[in-house]
């Protein structure tokens, strides 16, 4: 017989007291080790109840698959409220990261047809190729500098440049130069409040927004600063390509970007496509560079398997004669080890979804209208669903089978990441430039912890060797 929903192991009873032991335990930052923790103590489901916001959590495969059965035709995840909040504070319309119901369909089947179908990309790679270039040219020149042959650093910085440089030049169709010894300042301002923007969510996640604000809260006001930088930054390169694709009747050149495709192609808004193209660049900076971050230090710390990886990139080259799109056909290694970062320290700790029919999971009884959490950090740990799973293996993702529902990082189905061609694209490339020109290296061995920055950054900095080859 099936269990009611009110059996479901848990701490759901008193969302107050729960969030207070929440915030003793410093939960904020430690959401997805306290996720990690509930599983163990409650098993594969547990209900919960923090604040206001109530939710079921699952982290089995075989019970994402339901979950993601049920997502309906206008998949709802969990509303970010500070981000939400934002927008309504200062008028601005909500791009597709934030639409819902058929306003969100509308605009995302659009773009869809010029973000993430297969065909773009080979619009994307010779752009976020030139960019990879530019990257090792760059680490070349600091080694150089350095007359040490060899370069240490935290690498974040020029991460988060090398993620603007490339997000930019695939929407915008042209280059930022982020990437040259001089910086503009506005793109430097940019990078940092998009950081702020990320760090000054996770307070308010729990606590109205709308609360915060009345009582004048620094954190609120931290939050819309970030914002406004955000926007206005965002706001300024969209004026200047409109502007131009306005003075140049006839576009000359090839590819001219998401942007420009998007307004040719007439179908949306400008304001709709103004606010999800401002939503892409906001998305393209700490995501792909914090990835890119922890895959150098696992690479670092796994000296073997780099030089596996960089046998498989240097025969790539030999045997696709240098074309990328080809390439990147031929590293799955490489394609591996992105998704095995993943795994490990997940940008989005969880995939949520409303489900919108009963279900039924492990024999308890789901109403439809449910709030199910799927714990992604805690699945790609557990040693049921990943044997060994504190062992950086990317050779674990190689083959078709064995993957159930395993590898969702990116999200599942139509309301998945919209960026992510453009993220493995230029995660892979980026890779593939690094490793044919540089070993990397670290200091001692010293764990990185994670923290909860809404997205799941390293704790503190993490500093890497580059030495050409
Ligand atoms: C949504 C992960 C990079 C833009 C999401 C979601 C996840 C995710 C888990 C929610 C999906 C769901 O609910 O099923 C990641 C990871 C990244 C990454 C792991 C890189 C390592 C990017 C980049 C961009 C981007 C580079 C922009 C260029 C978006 C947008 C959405 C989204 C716009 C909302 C889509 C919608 O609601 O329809 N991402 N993301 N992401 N991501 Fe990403
Ligand atoms: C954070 O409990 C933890 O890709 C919450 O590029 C549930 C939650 C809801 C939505 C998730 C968020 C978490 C983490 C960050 C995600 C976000 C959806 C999109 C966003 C996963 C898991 C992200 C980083 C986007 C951000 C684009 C934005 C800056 C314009």
């Amino acid at each position: 017989t099936i269990r009611s929903f009110n059996e479901i192991p848990g701490h759901w009873k008193n969302g107050v007291a729960n969030l207070y032991t929440f915030w003793r335990l410093n939960g904020f930052r430690n959401l997805h080790r306290i996720m990690l923790h509930n599983f163990n103590t409650y098993g594969p489901i547990y209900r919960e109840k923090i604040g206001y916001y109530e939710s079921v959590n699952i982290i089995n495969p075989e019970d994402a698959a339901i979950l993601f059965r049920a997502e309906g035709h206008y998949p709802r995840r969990l509303r970010v409220e500070p981000w939400n909040a934002y927008r309504d504070y200062r008028n601005h319309k909500y791009g597709v990261l934030l639409k819902d119901g058929e306003d969100w369909k509308a605009n995302r089947v659009i773009l869809n047809k010029e973000v993430i179908s297969p065909k773009v990309l080979e619009n994307f790679v010779p752009l976020l190729d030139e960019v990879g270039q530019d990257f090792v040219a760059r680490v070349h020149k600091k080694i150089l500098r350095s007359g040490q042959n060899k370069w240490t650093t935290d690498l974040s910085y020029e991460l988060f440049k090398y993620a603007l440089e490339s997000v930019s030049s695939v929407l915008y169709g042209e280059r930022l130069g982020l990437l040259l010894d001089y910086i503009d300042p506005r793109a430097q301002h940019f990078i940092n409040c998009i950081s702020l923007m990320f760090k000054t969510t996770t307070p308010m996640l729990y606590i109205p927004p709308s609360l915060l604000r009345l009582l004048g809260s620094r954190v609120w006001k931290q939050h819309v600063e970030a914002w406004d930088g955000i926007f206005s930054q965002a706001d300024h390169c969209i004026q200047n390509i409109y502007r131009r694709m306005r003075q140049e009747a006839g576009m000359d050149r090839n590819y001219p970007g998401v942007l420009a495709s998007l307004l040719l192609l007439d179908k949306l808004s400008i304001e709709d496509i103004k606010a999800s193209v401002t939503e892409l660049m906001a998305g393209g900076v700490d995501t792909t560079s914090i990835t890119l971050l922890w895959t150098l230090y696992e690479l670092a710390r796994h000296p073997d398997l780099q030089e596996e990886l960089r046998a498989e990139i240097i025969a790539a080259r030999a045997s696709a004669q240098g074309d990328m799109l080809q390439m990147l056909k031929r590293v799955p290694l490489v394609r591996g080890a992105v998704k095995e970062t993943l795994r490990l320290y997940p940008v989005g700790v969880s995939l949520q979804r409303y489900i919108t029919e009963d279900i039924v999971i492990q024999n308890y009884h789901i109403p439809a209208g449910t709030l199910v959490q799927l714990g992604l950090y805690a699945m790609g740990r557990d040693h049921r669903i990943f044997p060994w799973p504190e062992q950086y293996m990317p050779s674990r993702w190689l083959g078709s089978e064995g993957h159930y529902f395993r590898s969702l990082s990116f999200g599942f189905g139509p309301r998945q990441c919209l960026g992510r061609r453009i993220a493995e694209a230029e995660m892979q490339i980026f890779l593939i430039h690094m490793l044919e020109n540089f070993r990397i290296e670290k200091q001692r061995q010293v764990e990185v912890r994670s923290t909860f920055d809404l997205i799941l950054m390293p704790e503190k900095p993490i500093l890497l060797t580059l030495r050409p080859l």
